[in-house]
């Protein structure tokens, strides 16, 4: 790759920072497509598709994460900043270099109901260098920036590729500490459903994990769920019943948030909760980067 292509990777970022993205990292198309089934790789969505630009944005404040569970679902997650992003960086590219990009759809396969994303952002991410997958069914942690949401732009821009992180944050020395008292790390042990597992070696290192998703995803998903609500309405002997389940408080608080674009459809972030890297790293607590920012100025 030549100068012109690092100057123009520098542009992107600085253009992805300035609109809110915290982190920036390229992966090469084919080498995702190499990870992700036939259907779901980059490019199945852009025929000549050569890079993948993933960018990640802060997750919850100080206060979000001290919320109970349904005001976290409703102001917890940052989707909304991801599209400003990722949107203006494809329309960017175009217009300024001249290259096809499309921002990558977030959300789940039509084809495949509600467990299968089209594309998955973690794979982008982690590949691009901005995340390392955790003891916490995967979710990708940034040492810096602690739990972070993706988001995903697909270019024929060839650019330079980054390299997935060398070190794993997870677990942190207080998780293994932890697992060496109690056998769990805080995100299995204050997991609702205990859904997460795994044995680590003396080091921390994982010589085993497992994550049971749908059990993760029904208590994710437990109320305002539209089928759930369906088949409880068939299933109801009575007209007051069945008005109640289809019109009532449950029913009425789905098509709102459905129809006002509510950022999250998932009612659980316990696990991110109690990580001390998601909750406590440097730069993913905004009163610690708001002193930084402020110790920097008066240097
Ligand atoms: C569906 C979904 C959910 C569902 C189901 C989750 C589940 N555990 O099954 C629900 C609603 C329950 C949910 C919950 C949560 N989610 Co969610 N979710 C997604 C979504 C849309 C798809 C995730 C997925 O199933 N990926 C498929 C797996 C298999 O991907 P993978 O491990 O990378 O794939 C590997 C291979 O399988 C293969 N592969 C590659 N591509 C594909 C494609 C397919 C279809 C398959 C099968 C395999 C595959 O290659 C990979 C390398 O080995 C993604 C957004 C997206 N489009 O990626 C967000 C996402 C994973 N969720 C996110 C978050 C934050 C959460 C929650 C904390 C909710 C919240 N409160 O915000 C919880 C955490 C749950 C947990 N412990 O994981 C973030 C994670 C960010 C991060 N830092 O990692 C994402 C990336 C959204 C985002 N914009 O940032 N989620
Ligand atoms: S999101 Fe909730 S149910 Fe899923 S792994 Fe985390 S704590 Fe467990
Ligand atoms: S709490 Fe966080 S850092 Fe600790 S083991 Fe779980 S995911 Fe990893």
């Amino acid at each position: 790759m030549d100068a012109d292509v690092e100057t123009s990777k520098q542009h992107l970022k600085t253009y992805a920072m300035k609109r809110g993205a915290a982190a920036f990292g390229i992966a090469d198309a084919e080498l995702v497509g190499t990870y992700a089934p036939e259907g779901h790789r980059p490019v199945d969505l852009l025929p000549n598709v050569a890079s993948v630009i993933s960018i990640g944005v802060t997750g919850p404040t100080q206060g979000t994460w001290r919320a109970p569970a349904k005001v976290m679902t409703s102001v917890g997650a940052n989707v909304g900043r991801i599209y400003r992003v990722a949107v203006g960086l494809s329309f960017h590219i175009e217009s300024h270099y001249g290259y096809r990009s499309i921002y990558c759809p977030p959300h789940v396969d039509p084809e495949f109901g509600a467990r299968l994303p089209l594309q998955s952002l973690k794979l982008h991410a982690e590949l691009a260098g901005i995340g390392a997958r955790s003891l916490a069914g995967d979710i990708l942690l940034h040492p810096d920036y602690g739990m972070l949401y993706y988001g995903s732009i697909f270019t024929e821009m060839p650019l330079p590729p980054d390299s997935p992180m060398a070190d794993n944050p997870c677990p942190a020395p207080s998780c293994l500490k932890m697992y060496q008292d109690i056998g769990q790390t805080p995100c299995q042990k204050f997991c609702p459903v205990q859904c997460l597992s795994a044995t680590l070696d003396d080091d921390g290192d994982v010589e085993e994990s497992t994550f049971d998703m749908y059990r993760c995803a029904e208590l994710c998903q437990q109320y305002e769920n539209m089928p759930t609500m369906v088949e409880q309405a068939i299933g109801a002997d009575e007209r007051l019943e069945r008005e109640e389940i289809l019109y009532g408080a449950e029913a009425q608080s789905f098509f709102y948030k459905a129809t006002a674009g509510v950022d999250t459809n998932a009612q659980c972030f316990e696990c991110m909760r109690v990580c001390p890297i998601a909750t406590q790293s440097p730069m993913s607590d905004p009163i610690r980067r708001g002193q930084l920012a402020k110790e920097e100025a008066e240097d």
